[in-house]
């Protein structure tokens, strides 16, 4: 019986299935939240507009800062963790496919469950760091905020998993020959990320947590008048929250070191370093949250402190910088839409880089904090870094994930377009905030400078849109009637595009060994062109399918909305569901199944 299509993704465990399904749902929350940044931005096109003012902006601006950095820029990053990092050390799978599976639903039932608040109740408000005070009963009542502390809860509990499967994968699945310092520096950045995520993400629980007791059970955590300390939460926060943004731009670092050494046909310049600089700017990115803070008025020691340590990342990441620049000094470069991106990337984040600077500098913070120079620097950083490095792995990898080549022609308009319109809207915000422009502020008046600026942004705006249409576009032309690629379309060099596109199911029929850095390279131009095999071939070992995760995602749901409510039974029996699958599983004797050599034959592998 053939299987049915959607039960078969809802369940499946295979790497390169559950990371497609993280860019559908990163690419589905990122139109929801661009489409909110184009509504404030047309809001704020004119001087004393009336198209979208007072709480439902405040609601706009909130969940647009909170579903790009929770649903978008990781989620997606993700998917490319998941496609590619099992083939990149020649593994077979994730160690733990059915979390994997689990991770991804939670990611979707937490983000759905926030979304919902928009139909159901109201949107959160209080900004994407909730502070405390605004964001308790008090000033927040209704249910807005309830969405934003237990839809983040369940997301945030998906992305704990999804690191912990990352780094068993990385540290127990390479194949012979992987050592640490021939990982590709995606893999190397993934590992770095994910142990990141480990430190950063159960601060963040525990304080949503009390934060959600705060609000619906009435406990005193936050609330000054019940003996609470406000700025608890801040300091919480920020122990995730500046993490946070190296979680989301180490990802990308090792996608540009990958694409820039391919298309510059070059091993990267420093790899060690490189390496070296990656762990140096995970650890320093923990030293540093409370340059958020400098306006608590924590005292000028505290606040020298935590400049100096801020100003320190400059080091490593001034480190990479320069490698890829000498990794391209000398290369044959090849200027396809992936490498334009990341090139483009370069020019956009040292700009975002010396603002960071200048917002360490404490003085000069009290001036700018809470302005739009803040918005112009963070957009700098979070676009010309993340973004860029999401839409440079898109063009790099897409071949390999879905086997057509994307149109190059429709790709360079992308760019061009997207790289214009990104600067165009937050260049000129830098002024506008040296000019006393405040943030998350529905309004300006005329007269005061503000005019000109905010136009021009808002045309920019409209600019990377299209830029976004003509991808959709080239992804919709290139799904119906795309060119075939081959295995390895870019002359690649890290083990991904030793395997056809899209990959078998099992990815390597039999387990490669590794002889170097760049292990596919290396068997191009000293080997024949063949990987080596570490093992004779024989019956392939594969995880089976589960429904069990999308049943608890479904419970944790149930579960979440209740409580939003204050419905403590239907509460309750959303985590009747979750316990429920959870001791059908402990009870599950499943060891998979195993493809035999005999069914490989047909598709030309040799014993
Ligand atoms: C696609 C183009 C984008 C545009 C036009 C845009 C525009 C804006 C605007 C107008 C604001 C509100 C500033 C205010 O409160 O006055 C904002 C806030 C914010 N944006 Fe974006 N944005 C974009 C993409 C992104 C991306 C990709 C991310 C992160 C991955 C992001 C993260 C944020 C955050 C965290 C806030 C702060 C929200 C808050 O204050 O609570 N934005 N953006
Ligand atoms: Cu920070």
């Amino acid at each position: 019986m053939r299987e049915n299509w959607l039960w078969s993704w809802i369940t499946t465990v295979d790497h390169k299935r559950i990371g497609i399904l993280y860019l559908i749902g990163g690419g589905f929350f990122f139109a929801v939240a661009g489409l909110e940044a184009l509504l404030i931005r047309i809001q704020l096109m004119f001087p004393d507009n009336s198209f979208i003012v007072g709480d439902t902006f405040n609601q706009l601006f909130t969940m647009h800062g909170t579903t790009m950095l929770f649903l978008v820029a990781l989620p997606i990053l993700f998917g490319f963790m998941n496609f590619v990092v099992p083939l990149q050390i020649g593994a077979r799978d994730v160690a733990f496919p059915f979390l994997n599976n689990l991770g991804f639903w939670l990611y979707i039932s937490g983000g759905l469950l926030l979304n919902l608040s928009w139909l159901f109740g109201g949107a959160p408000d209080a900004g994407w760091t909730n502070y405390a005070t605004l964001a308790l009963n008090d000033y927040s009542p209704g249910p807005g905020v309830n969405y934003y502390v237990l839809g983040l809860q369940i997301a945030g509990l998906g992305t704990l998993m999804s690191a912990i499967n990352f780094i068993t994968t990385i540290v127990n699945m390479r194949a012979p020959g992987m050592s640490y310092l021939r990982l590709p520096m995606f893999t190397w950045t993934t590992f770095v990320t994910s142990a990141l995520i480990m430190f950063a993400f159960p601060p963040l629980t525990a304080g949503l947590f009390m934060m959600m007791f705060d609000r619906i059970f009435g406990a005193n955590f936050f609330t000054t008048t019940g003996g609470g300390n406000v700025t608890v939460w801040q300091h919480i926060f920020w122990i995730f929250g500046h993490p946070e943004v190296y979680i989301l731009i180490l990802p990308a670092f090792g996608v540009f070191s990958d694409v820039i050494s391919t298309f510059s046909r070059k091993r990267l310049f420093g790899y060690h370093s490189m390496v070296f600089a990656v762990v140096l700017i995970g650890f320093l990115g923990f030293m540093v949250w409370l340059h958020h803070m400098f306006t608590v008025g924590l005292g000028p020691v505290a606040n020298s402190i935590f400049a100096i340590s801020t100003m320190a990342i400059a080091v490593p990441t001034g480190i990479k910088i320069f490698n890829w620049l000498f990794t391209m000094w000398g290369g044959r470069i090849r200027f396809t839409t992936a490498m334009l991106y990341a090139a483009g990337f370069i020019v956009s984040f040292v700009m975002g880089g010396v603002t960071g600077v200048m917002l360490g500098v404490v003085p000069a913070d009290l001036q700018f904090h809470d302005t739009y120079f803040v918005v112009a620097h963070f957009h700098y950083v979070i676009i010309g870094g993340t973004v860029f490095g999401i839409m440079t792995g898109f063009y790099y990898w897409w071949p390999k994930m879905f086997g057509t080549v994307l149109n190059e022609k429709l790709g360079k308009w992308n760019f061009w377009l997207f790289f214009f319109g990104f600067h165009l809207t937050f260049f000129p915000q830098h002024f506008l905030g040296l000019n006393g422009m405040p943030r998350r502020v529905y309004t300006f008046e005329a007269n005061k400078g503000l005019e000109t600026g905010n136009l021009v942004s808002t045309i920019g705006t409209f600019l990377m849109t299209i830029a976004l249409l003509i991808l959709l576009y080239n992804v919709a032309k290139s799904i119906r009637k795309g060119e075939p690629a081959s295995g390895d379309p870019w002359d690649g060099r890290s083990l991904e595009w030793a395997v056809s596109s899209p990959p078998p199911a099992y990815n390597f029929a039999q387990t490669p060994r590794v002889r170097g850095l760049d292990a596919w390279w290396l068997e191009k131009v000293q080997g024949d062109g063949k990987l080596k095999p570490a093992e004779p071939l024989g019956p392939i070992h594969m995880p089976s399918p589960s429904y069990l995760p999308f049943i608890m995602a479904v419970g944790f749901f149930i579960s979440g909305f209740g409580f939003v409510f204050h419905s403590w039974q239907v509460g309750a029996l959303g985590l009747v569901v979750v316990f429920v699958t959870m001791y059908i599983r402990s009870f599950e004797e499943d060891h998979g199944f195993h493809i035999q050599p005999d069914e490989l034959k047909p598709q030309g592998v040799e014993s």
